[in-house]
């Protein structure tokens, strides 16, 4: 149902970017919606209801009207070239998504950042606050937007307020290094739900406020004062966990289709059938442990550990934020390790890594994914890490290994995976030692049991237990049932 704008919509979901790209091959572009799983899990709500998606269109200095697509109000807001290098690629990408992510490179620390990181936050709660409808549900998504639940709040007492943070949540003796973080704090509290990935970053974030502000907090409850400067009332605040997951049912729908499958054959047979095919899908980003990962494999083939006329790693990396120094430090790095790994291991009919700086269309994922005998996710912090999911979802020969690193959200579910410390490169060449000299009935019996957890466990679930959470708390409001 796209919504009567006039009188407001009763779901709006608040993200750095709209949940579209533009198809720039005809000479009118059209817009496009974006396959990604935050848009499954929305669209259905936002169809249902009258909802509305803000959010950045994904080029500087446009001004685009609102637009409608696919049953969604979508509500773009312009943002400079300016506010992208300070806003998004400053303050989001180069201080915060570091220091949240256990601080593998040095965050740093910028007022010029910081002043543009809440001015385009107020951009995006004065929009949520003239979209919604009075009493409406309003659902802020992950760390570039972290200051908007309190700013909606002011603007806006009457309507509910769910934040998502997609990334992790970091321990207070790191997080109280950032300069601002009692307002980020006070920002996030603005929310009556907020919602992390893993129990501990709930906790992390409970204890947060607990060390910054010296307030107690009731299991998960946090009582938040009022703040006559900010214009907000007390009221209670809920934090966490809401893990993510994927569209089980559609990736295994698409493991079945038949074009697919014969793609997959196809990329085996392309790869020279090698009879172990290792798997890397990640976006270029340094908190991925890409580099670990060559690290042990090129150990392997030099310990003669693993066969190298029988073992063929593809590597897909993503392209990802590439106007950031850190980001072009980490293609250096791992490209350099890729030349020297194939340089070293290669002969004329035998490539012992294939690495592909691009990104591809869903069904070839897919393909990648039926294709591959083990997939490697050895990432030194992440939230969730939804490639994970996406290999088991599309196992449904029920072989495969996944070799995933303890320092990911899905550690805590995909608990039959090899379980690595991609810090430890010894251990993890035991890991993946172990992954390619696992029987299949081994293989099997893990593999069902993850695949069973996903099952129960999709990415529209996650939407209506946040939803269902966030109303149930709205009813009561808090404060009343403190005491
Ligand atoms: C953040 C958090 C959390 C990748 N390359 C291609 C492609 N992808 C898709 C994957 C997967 C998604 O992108 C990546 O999701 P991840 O979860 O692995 O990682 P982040 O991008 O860092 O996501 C993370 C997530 O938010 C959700 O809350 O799990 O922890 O960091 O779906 O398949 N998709 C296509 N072509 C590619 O080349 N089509």
């Amino acid at each position: 149902m796209v919504p009567d704008t006039a009188s407001g919509c009763d779901f709006v979901v608040v993200a750095n970017r709209l949940p579209v790209d533009r198809d720039t091959s005809s000479p009118d572009p059209q817009w496009r919606t974006s396959p990604g799983g935050l848009v499954t899990a929305l669209q259905p709500v936002m169809q249902a209801q009258a909802g509305a998606w803000i959010g950045w269109a994904g080029t500087p200095d446009e001004d685009i009207d609102p637009f409608d697509i696919d049953g969604m109000h979508l509500v773009p807001l312009r943002l400079s070239a300016d506010e992208i290098e300070l806003y998004y690629e400053g303050f989001s990408n180069a201080t915060l998504w570091p220091l949240f992510h256990d601080v593998i490179v040095p965050p740093e620390f910028h007022r010029a950042w910081w002043d543009a990181y809440i001015r385009v936050n107020r951009r995006f709660a004065e929009a949520a606050a003239d979209v919604a409808a009075r009493g409406a549900t309003v659902w802020v998504h992950d760390y570039q937007l972290m200051l908007v639940p309190e700013m909606l709040r002011a603007l806006r007492p009457d309507v509910s307020i769910g934040f998502f943070n997609h990334i992790p949540f970091p321990p207070w003796e790191i997080f109280a290094q950032l300069p601002w973080r009692t307002r980020i704090l006070r920002g996030l509290l603005g929310a009556d739900l907020i919602g992390f990935q893993r129990p501990t970053d709930a906790s992390n974030f409970r204890r947060c406020v607990r060390m910054n502000f010296g307030w107690t907090t009731k299991a998960n409850a946090i009582r938040v004062p009022e703040d006559p400067e900010v214009g907000t009332a007390e009221h209670v605040a809920e934090a966490k966990a809401f893990p993510i997951s994927i569209d089980t049912s559609a990736l295994d729908a698409l493991s079945h289709d038949p074009a697919i499958v014969a793609r997959a054959a196809q990329i085996r047979a392309e790869l020279g059938d090698p009879e172990v095919l290792i798997l890397g899908v990640d976006r270029l980003d340094y908190t991925k442990g890409i580099r670990h990962r060559l690290k042990a494999y090129g150990e392997l083939l030099a310990d003669g550990l693993i066969d190298r006329e029988k073992v063929t790693l593809v590597q897909i990396a993503t392209p990802s934020r590439e106007r950031i120094d850190q980001y072009q430090h980490i293609r250096t790095e791992v490209e350099l390790a890729v030349g020297r790994i194939n340089g070293e291991f290669s002969d004329l009919g035998y490539q012992p890594l294939h690495y592909f700086h691009q990104s591809y269309p869903r069904d070839e994922m897919t393909a990648l994914y039926l294709a591959a005998d083990i997939m490697l996710v050895t990432s030194l912090r992440d939230g969730m890490n939804l490639v994970a999911k996406e290999y088991v979802a599309c196992r449904p020969s029920g072989t495969g290994v996944l070799v995933l690193s303890e320092f990911t959200g899905a550690a805590d579910q995909l608990t039959q995976a090899v379980m690595v410390n991609p810090h430890d490169i010894s251990g993890l060449k035991a890991g993946i030692v172990r992954a390619v000299t696992m029987d299949e009935k081994e293989q099997r019996r893990r593999m069902r049991a993850m695949r069973r957890k996903l099952q129960g466990d999709d990415v529209q679930t996650w939407s209506r237990r946040f939803l269902q959470d966030l109303h149930a708390l709205d009813s009561d409001k808090g404060i009343s049932s403190w005491e």
